[in-house]
């Protein structure tokens, strides 16, 4: 008898028809200021495919009715799109149970809600609430306002100097037993950096540290399992993930969402309601006061079916291939500065041209078709720890090409040019 190894044939990559995507998103097809459309600005939103696009005029052409309120078959199927978009997020990320995923406007509302529903009832003075220096706004802000409320202190994970990573040596400094939070980004959305989440979560949860993920970055990018990231709670963005903007969700350990209080007061979230005193629904609905956006997470469901039809591991490696390129290519241009790690970053990249403003590098950018972003990714402490008050910000998604590289090259060597650097 064969043994199973001579009869089984070695596994073969597949080769990915990256192009044959690229013609799912109708906007790329497009001529900017006379020279065809390079959309480098992906970590501020990607671009929606075709089926995205079609899932919203066909909810609002055949489906559209308020959900859970209605008996009638509009509001049936509405009510049922909407709850299949809960237990497709839950799959996406691997929850243990869809009443664990709180729809959201975004990432930062998913922030502002743990901040404000948990972070009010279990936090007093003194108590410390752990960030990273890499943070963006929306995981800075929420938790300086609960700060204000309680008393409670604001203390960062330091990054190291030269690659901008963060200094795990110093873990055990500010991991301290006063820590009652740990909030940081999965992947930075102005240095490329991706955190070793896993690691700093258990590390978290050995000292009985709640934590948080923010996964806006990451989410539309690489694979993710919050039961093997082992955070309490963690938040996503739709629209970096080829989802509408205006739609993301909170995931929060069920155990942690029952003990919360709600966020916001309205209809939907209560259980019974009397002039002077209400109940809560159960979670998740506990959560979502009102109407909620009910197109926005049945294209979501669309938008990781796609993206899981890919493969979000090859997404990873397709980005991380092509902002290695970008590194490598821009390192080669003088007076380029680059900020983050040289190696392993994920799909972008920030950098500076001599002493040319950011915005200027943008500006002429744009005249030659290609979309940058400049400025300080809403991550102005972390440009003050970088000594600089903004960067020039390339970032990638699957359908970006090694050409459009090519073509942002070309263009930094023009904007040298222009400012005769
Ligand atoms: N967290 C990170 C790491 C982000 O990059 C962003 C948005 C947010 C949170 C906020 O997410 P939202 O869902 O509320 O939009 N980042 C960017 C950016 O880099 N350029 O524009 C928005």
């Amino acid at each position: 008898m064969e043994s199973v190894s001579e009869s089984t044939p070695p596994a073969r990559e597949t080769a990915i028809d990256w192009a044959a995507y690229r013609k799912d998103f109708p906007i790329l097809d497009q001529q900017v200021h006379g020279h065809p459309l390079v959309y480098l600005d992906n970590a501020a939103t990607s671009q929606k495919p075709r089926a995205v696009i079609d899932s919203l005029v066909r909810y609002y052409e055949r489906d559209n009715a308020n959900v859970h309120r209605g008996i009638h078959e509009l509001s049936n199927r509405s009510t049922d799109a909407f709850e299949a978009a809960r237990k497709r997020a839950a799959r996406f990320i691997n929850a243990p149970a869809p009443e664990e995923i709180v729809f959201t406007r975004g990432a930062t509302e998913a922030i502002n809600l743990v901040a404000s529903a948990w972070g009010n009832a279990n936090l007093k003075a003194g108590d410390v609430i752990l960030l990273t220096e890499m943070e963006h706004h929306s995981n800075i802000v929420p938790w300086q306002l609960l700060a204000e409320k309680t008393g409670a202190i604001l203390r960062y994970l330091p990054i190291t100097a030269d690659e901008h990573i963060l200094d795990l040596s110093k873990l055990d400094e500010v991991l301290t037993d006063d820590v009652k939070l740990f909030s940081m980004v999965h992947i930075s959305n102005a240095l490329g950096v991706v955190n070793p989440v896993a690691e700093l979560c258990e590390a978290a949860r050995k000292k009985g540290v709640v934590t948080l993920v923010d996964a806006a970055q990451s989410a539309g990018h690489c694979p993710l399992d919050v039961q093997e990231i082992g955070c309490d709670f963690l938040v996503v963005s739709g629209h970096k993930m080829c989802a509408p903007t205006g739609i993301g969700f909170l995931f929060g350990r069920a155990e942690r969402l029952n003990r919360m209080p709600p966020y916001h007061g309205g209809g939907e979230m209560i259980a019974t309601v009397d002039y002077f005193k209400s109940t809560w629904n159960q979670i998740p609905h506990k959560f979502e006061a009102g109407t909620p956006d009910i197109s926005g997470p049945i294209a979501l469901h669309v938008a990781m079916d796609y993206l899981d039809k890919i493969g979000r591991e090859n997404l990873f490696k397709h980005d991380k291939e092509l902002s290695q390129y970008a590194y490598d290519r821009l390192a080669e241009v003088s007076g380029c500065r680059l900020y983050g790690p040289k190696q392993g970053r994920a799909g972008l990249v920030s950098f500076m041209l001599d002493d040319v403003h950011a915005h200027d590098v943008v500006t002429i950018a744009d005249r030659y078709g290609v979309a940058l972003r400049g400025g300080h990714h809403c991550t102005q402490p972390l440009m003050k720890k970088l000594g600089v008050p903004s960067t020039a910000r390339a970032s990638f998604y699957f359908y970006n090409t090694h050409a459009e590289v090519d073509r942002l090259i070309d263009v930094v060597h023009e904007i040298k040019k222009f400012f005769g650097s």
